[in-house]
Order: structure tokens, then C-alpha cells, then sequence
């Protein structure tokens, strides 16, 4: 359920940029031929034309739109270029659109704090900017606007007197008499039109932008005018946007929450809300929904720009629909060691380039027993601590499948030996490492994290447990794709709450549960450097332990709470732990077996370049020897940072805003796509609204929303329950 945040005092300004018809743009920008030109970027599924992802405006004035086929586009639009999603390993390879994404990123972190939402997405404070211009050379004080600027729109402006609207917008900027909040949204208008000017220069990219006092309203802005336009929301402006806007097209309300506002409070727009004070909201919501609606009622939301610069997760996934569906343990084998290459490939772009490091590795599957197509039971995700190296990834992942396997089929009552039974069908997979996080400088190095076996052998609570039970996995089996979307998970998942809300705020500050934690080194201080909320005890660092002393334990010593789970892990993939336990990989080419527990460092190898090999190393037993894997891909992810942003990148949020706007319900009609052609791989990265979209038809088999009872402690005793069971 959404939570209300207070909105800070003072007047915040907020912008949100995303990029138009982005993938057309970077494919335009590869073949520079097909500008202007009507072009649509297809899915790596052939079938008919494959199913439109992106669609340039030069098509959609023929009506070309995203919801087609290629075979379909072709025919409102004859003369259309369609261009393949670049493939590799048989798949989709978005790694083009997502550095072009950071191309962006780059620019327009230049100017505040500046928190990447999605593939093409990117939401900005620029307070500090625009107090700093309107000090410095205040809109008013201006001879010249740049044209650019003058073409902006600023919602509730009406042109004056035969005023062309240009002439209008001046003088909206330039006001003496405006208010400070409307001072700064002008400044902030100006410095949106600079960069969004700028980003065009160095990447030759358009892209739109919504410019308010909070992210709600700059991305309900940004999609109203596009492409190559921006929007403001004058404080003034708020309520005629609001009073007309459909319910669901408002951030969190798209799904259940919005449902039941429909139909059992026959609210329509969000204007309608302002009708329930916020006592009957909470009465009916509980108390933090009640408030967050009556909030946004209003237009207020306090909902902060997190500075993260960098993808939180990284995914590679598949589909294999309808006759494609596999259903051989060869074939998945197969297919998750592609997807694991690739998400190797990636993770060590990311450590090299960005010093990151990832902490869990999560397996999601989609299934059916093929006697039982119709069956609404899931394939459960598994997650284990990440190993780096792609032999020790795509061997952690195949258990991770196989434990998954298991359980999948245990609940149809079907009991394996092995994967003997063959009445399974896979329709996708996907691989993802999270809890992403700094390599510390100075005295928590790289060397430390990564050090040695007692990382996964000498704690009681490591390995074992996060094998089976890391996993965002409801008890039913039934997540999909959203690992990271804490929105989602808190809909789904309320015993896993607050684990997965913590780990994601705190990402940044290496805040994080132990069991993901008690892999450091204890001499590590990391919580010297951190603001230390739960550090200690999660480092459990005060707990002297020599290193040498761990390292000799060959065979873990086991806590009570491990031979507990001895058993059951045996039946769950219990070959991968022990593999954790062995810190020598059979994979490493030396095979040398003598040293699994040594210590030795080794440089990273090819994984590294030479700058950073000096920086971080990384022992033996954590490499996958076939280093070349670990590629340097020159730019993959790669954002430069402003070096004054620097110190805001470590943070990470979820951002959920939803679009608003006549364009915005053109958007949601075109992602009509059939779940089973959407690649798993794309859906972590793309926008938030079309992600809840694609999270919808993926549950389409829970029951009908029926709003919980007993929000509160005080909502299930209060005498309206009898009410809310109605
Ligand atoms: N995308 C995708 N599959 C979808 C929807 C989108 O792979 N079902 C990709 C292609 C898009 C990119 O994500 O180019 C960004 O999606 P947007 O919703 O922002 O749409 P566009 O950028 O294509 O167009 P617009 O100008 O309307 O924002």
C-alpha cells in the first residue's frame, strides 16, 4: 500500500525527463538514414512482423502504434522501417539503449540530484539550481529567453489579447510580482530547456520533460507534450489537473487500490477523492493509505529524488512461448547459462566501471505442468548469495532452478527424483543480481568483501538460509519479475515487508540485513563510514574473529540452525551449497583444488582494467578463471558522474510515479502486448507504469481485490468492521 511522506516545507523543483520513442532514437541515431523516415523498433520474435515495441511519431501520424505487429504496421503504413532489437545469445541485447541511456544520464546529472527511473526515464531536483539562478540572474532580469524555453507549456497559461503564446510564456517567466514558488518553477524551466538542449547537442536525443514541485506531478507533466516539449505545473494549475485526471492513471492507483476506489467509492478522477475528508479515507484505506490519498488529492507528495545514477539490478531473461516452451532440463541448462554470460558480463562491467559489487542472485521462472496448462500455480524464485564468475553464476543459477523445480512440481503433489519427471513446460527465465552496492575505498576494500571462503563457511546463518529463503517468494509461489519493486512485494508479500524495504533505502549506506552482510570480512569498518543505523550489528563486526583462524576451516563449523536445515536442503539443492562451501571452483581452469581455502589474491585479470587492478583484488576462490568473460565493454552502464553528484550516488529508491494526460491513455493502449512474447529481460528496466502493467497480467489469476481488512490494529476492533466485510 502506498505510504504518505511529508512534502518538505519549502518549494521543491522537481523535473522528469524521458526520452522519446527511445528506441527509434538510439536505432536512428545507429542508421542516421532512417531520420525521418516512419520507424518502429520490433521485438526478437519473428511471428508476424514481431510485436512493436517502439514506435517513432513520424509512424504514429499514420497510426502506427505499439500494441501492433510488424505484418499489421505494415499495413497502415506501407512504407515503415522496422528494425530488430539487436540479438545476441539468442536473445534481445538492450545493452545499446542502456548506455545510450547513461549518455543521457551523464548530461543531466550535471545539474542536481538525479535519481534514473527506468531505461529512458530520469527524475531531477533542481532546488539548488534554481534557487542558485534566481539569487544569481533571476527570469526577471533577463533580457533574452531562449526560444526553446518560450515554446514550453505551462499548464492553466492562457494566451492574452491576441498574445502569441511565446510572447505569453515571457512574460509568465519574467514576472516581478510571481511568487517565490512560481520564481522558481521558472528557473527550473529554463534550466530544464538548457539541458534537454544540451542532451540533443552531445547525443543527438529528444527528449520531453514535466517540471513541478514534486515527482508526481513532473511526471504526470512530462507525458502530456511530447516529443521534444516540456510542461509546467504552476501550484495554481494543480487542481484543474487533478480534478479531470482518471483515477487510474495515478501513480499506485492502477491496480487494486484504483479498483476499489471505482467501484466501491465511485470515485472516477482523482479530483473526485477530494469529496472523503481524510478520516473516512484511513477509516476505509487505513491510516497511511487514507493519508496518501488524501495527499495526492491535493497534489502533494513528498516523495524524494534518490540519488542513483545506476541501474539497481541487473536482469537477463527469456521467453519461450506456446510451442517454444522448454521442457527438457538440457534445454534449460542451456538457455540459463546464456542468460547467465550475459548478466556475468554485465556484473563485471558494473565492478569495473562503477565499483559495484552485487550481493543476490535470484532465479524467476514461469512454468506449467503440461497436464495442467490452466494451473494458477507459480514457479517459486529463488535467490542464493551472488558468486562472481560465470561458471559459479550459471552453476549456482541451474540449482536455483532445480530447487525451484521441485518445489514447483511438489506442489502439484508430484514427487522427483532428480528432474526424472518430465511433465513441465518452461515459458520464461530470467537470471538477476540486486542488492548492488559500493565497493568502499580505504579500509573495507573490495579485497575484504570478496575474501575468501569463510564468507559462506564459518557463519551459521549465511549460505543455507538465503539459498532457500532470500528469495522475494510468496508463500504461494507466486512472484514473478519484481524483485526489486518494493511496491509491488509490500502488495504481495507483507510478512517480507520490511526486509525488502529496508535492503532497498538502505542499499546506498551498506545498511543491510545481516544474513546478506555476515559475507564481509568482520575487520571490515564499513560502519565507520556509514550513517550506521543497524551496521554493527548487521556486520557483526564486534565479534573478534581472525581471519586466519576462519580460513583453516576447510568444512564449516555448523550452528544448530544448520543442521536443522541439513536435511531439507538436501531435497533443495543441496549440491550447490556444498559447491558454495568449496571455495576452489571446479570451474577455474587451474583446477588447483590445493588452494580452495587459500587466501591468495589474485588480481582481477582481464575482468579489470589496468587502472583498477590496482584497486581491488579478488581472491582466487571468487574467480571464475576463464576471466575473459569478465569483459571490459567499453561504456557498458557507464555514467560520468559530476564529480559534486558523487557523493549523492550511492542511494537507491523505487520511484512509481504513473503518467496522467490525453497521451498518457494513448500510452496504456498501446502495451497491450501477450505476456508470454514480452522478453523477462526488458521488464526490470522499462518505464514504471508499463512494468505495473506487465505485473498485472501476471497475476491474472489472483482473486478479485477485496481490500484487506484490519489495516490497522485499530481498523479491525473499530466498529466499521462489520462494514469493510461487507
Ligand atoms: N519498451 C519495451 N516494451 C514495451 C514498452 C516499451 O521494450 N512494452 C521499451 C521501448 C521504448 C522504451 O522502452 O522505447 C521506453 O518506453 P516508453 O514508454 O518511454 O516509450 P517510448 O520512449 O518508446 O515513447 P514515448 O515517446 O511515448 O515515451
Amino acid at each position: 500500500m502506498p505510504v504518505a511522506r511529508p512534502d518538505s516545507s519549502g518549494a521543491r523543483i522537481i523535473a522528469h525527463v524521458d526520452l522519446d520513442c527511445f528506441y527509434v532514437q538510439v536505432e536512428q541515431r545507429k542508421q542516421p538514414k532512417l531520420r525521418g523516415l516512419p520507424t518502429a523498433v520490433v521485438q526478437y520474435n519473428e511471428w508476424k512482423g514481431g510485436g512493436l515495441i517502439a514506435v517513432g511519431y513520424e509512424a504514429r501520424n499514420y497510426g502506427v502504434k505499439r500494441s501492433m505487429r510488424g505484418d499489421e504496421a505494415k499495413e497502415v503504413c506501407p512504407q515503415i522501417e522496422l528494425v530488430q532489437v539487436p540479438v545476441a545469445r539468442g536473445k534481445a541485447d538492450l545493452s545499446s539503449y542502456r548506455n545510450a541511456g547513461s549518455e543521457v544520464v551523464s548530461i543531466l546529472a550535471r545539474k542536481g540530484r538525479c535519481e534514473r527511473a527506468s531505461i529512458d526515464e530520469v527524475y531531477l531536483d533542481l532546488t539548488d539550481a534554481a534557487e542558485a539562478m534566481l539569487a544569481q540572474t533571476p527570469p526577471e532580469s533577463l533580457d533574452e529567453v531562449d526560444e526553446e524555453a518560450l515554446k514550453s507549456h505551462i499548464l492553466g497559461l492562457e494566451s492574452k489579447d491576441g498574445n502569441d503564446s511565446k510572447a505569453t510564456v515571457k512574460e509568465w517567466l519574467c514576472r516581478c510580482d510571481a511568487d517565490h514558488r512560481d520564481k522558481l518553477l521558472a528557473c527550473g524551466v529554463l534550466i530544464v530547456t538548457e539541458l534537454r538542449m544540451q542532451v540533443l547537442k552531445e547525443t543527438e536525443f529528444t527528449c520531453s520533460a514535466g517540471i513541478a514541485h514534486n515527482k508526481m506531478l513532473a511526471k504526470l507533466a512530462s507525458g502530456m507534450n511530447k516529443p521534444a516539449q516540456q510542461t509546467t505545473v504552476p501550484f495554481s494549475s494543480v487542481k484543474g489537473l487533478l480534478d479531470s485526471l482518471p483515477i487510474k492513471k495515478m501513480k499506485q492507483l492502477g491496480g487494486k487500490l484504483g479498483t476499489s476506489l471505482q467501484n466501491e467509492l465511485g470515485v472516477t478522477t482523482v479530483g473526485d477523492l477530494l469529496k472523503f475528508s481524510e478520516d473516512k479515507l484511513q477509516e476505509r484505506y487505513g491510516f497511511n493509505t487514507g493519508t496518501w490519498l488524501w495527499n495526492i488529492a491535493r497534489g502533494i507528495s513528498g516523495e524524494e529524488v534518490q540519488a542513483r545514477l545506476l541501474p539497481k539490478s541487473h536482469g537477463s531473461g527469456k521467453s519461450f512461448p506456446g510451442p517454444r516452451a522448454l521442457k527438457t532440463v538440457a534445454s534449460v541448462q542451456h538457455w540459463l547459462n546464456q542468460l547467465c554470460e550475459e548478466l556475468s558480463e554485465r556484473l563485471c562491467s558494473d565492478l569495473e566501471q562503477n565499483k559495484r559489487i552485487a550481493h543476490t542472485l535470484t532465479l524467476h521462472a514461469s512454468a506449467f505442468k503440461s497436464s495442467d496448462s490452466d494451473s494458477r500455480k507459480k514457479f517459486p524464485s529463488k535467490s542464493c548469495p551472488l558468486r562472481y564468475g560465470t561458471a559459479k553464476i550459471q552453476e549456482d543459477t541451474f540449482n536455483l532452478f532445480q530447487a525451484g523445480l521441485r518445489e514447483f512440481l511438489g506442489s502439484f503433489g508430484v514427487k522427483t527424483q532428480g528432474s526424472h519427471y518430465s511433465g513441465w513446460r518452461i515459458t520464461a527465465l530470467s537470471v538477476s543480481a540486486s542488492k548492488i552496492v559500493p565497493v568502499l575505498s580505504g579500509t573495507c576494500s573490495i579485497t575484504k568483501y570478496f575474501n575468501g571462503p569463510d564468507k559462506f563457511g564459518s557463519t551459521s546463518e549465511q549460505l543455507p538460509d538465503n539459498f532457500i529463503d532470500a528469495a522475494p517468494l510468496s508463500p504461494s509461489g507466486s512472484e514473478s519479475y519484481s524483485t526489486l519493486n518494493s511496491t509491488e512485494l509490500q502488495n504481495e508479500l507483507p510478512g517480507e515487508q520490511v526486509w525488502i524495504e529496508h535492503s532497498m533505502a538502505d542499499l546506498g549506506q551498506l545498511e543491510m540485513k545481516a544474513n546478506t552482510w555476515n559475507r564481509l570480512d568482520p575487520s571490515c569498518s564499513i560502519s565507520k563510514q556509514t550513517s550506521g543505523t543497524e551496521s554493527s550489528s548487521s556486520l557483526d563486526q564486534n565479534k573478534p574473529q581472525n581471519r586466519d583462524d576462519s580460513r583453516m576451516r576447510s568444512v564449516p563449523i555448523k550452528s544448530n540452525q544448520q543442521e536443522h536445515k541439513k536435511s531439507a536442503l538436501k531435497d533443495k539443492g543441496a549440491s550447490s551449497i556444498l559447491n558454495f562451501f568449496k571455495s576452489g571452483d571446479l570451474s577455474c581452469s587451474s583446477g588447483n583444488h590445493d588452494t580452495e581455502h587459500a587466501e591468495t589474491l589474485l588480481p582481477l585479470g582481464d575482468c579489470l582494467s589496468e587502472s583498477n587492478k590496482k584497486q581491488v583484488n579478488i581472491p582466487k576462490e571468487r574467480l571464475d578463471n576463464s576471466t575473459g568473460d569478465c569483459l571490459s565493454e567499453s561504456n557498458q552502464n557507464q555514467v560520468n558522474i559530476p564529480k559534486e553528484r558523487l557523493a549523492e550516488a550511492a542511494t537507491t529508491s523505487t520511484t512509481t510515479d504513473r503518467c496522467g494526460s490525453d497521451q498518457i491513455q494513448q500510452r496504456s493502449e498501446s502495451w497491450k502486448l501477450r505476456i508470454e512474447e514480452i522478453d523477462p529481460s526488458v521488464i526490470d528496466e522499462l518505464p514504471k507504469e508499463i512494468q505495473d502493467e506487465i505485473q498485472a497480467w501476471l497475476r491474472p489469476s489472483k482473486q478479485p481485490h477485496r481490500v484487506k481488512r484490519g489495516f490497522t490494529i485499530a481498523d479491525y476492533f473499530s466498529p466499521s468492521k462489520n462494514r469493510l466485510e461487507q
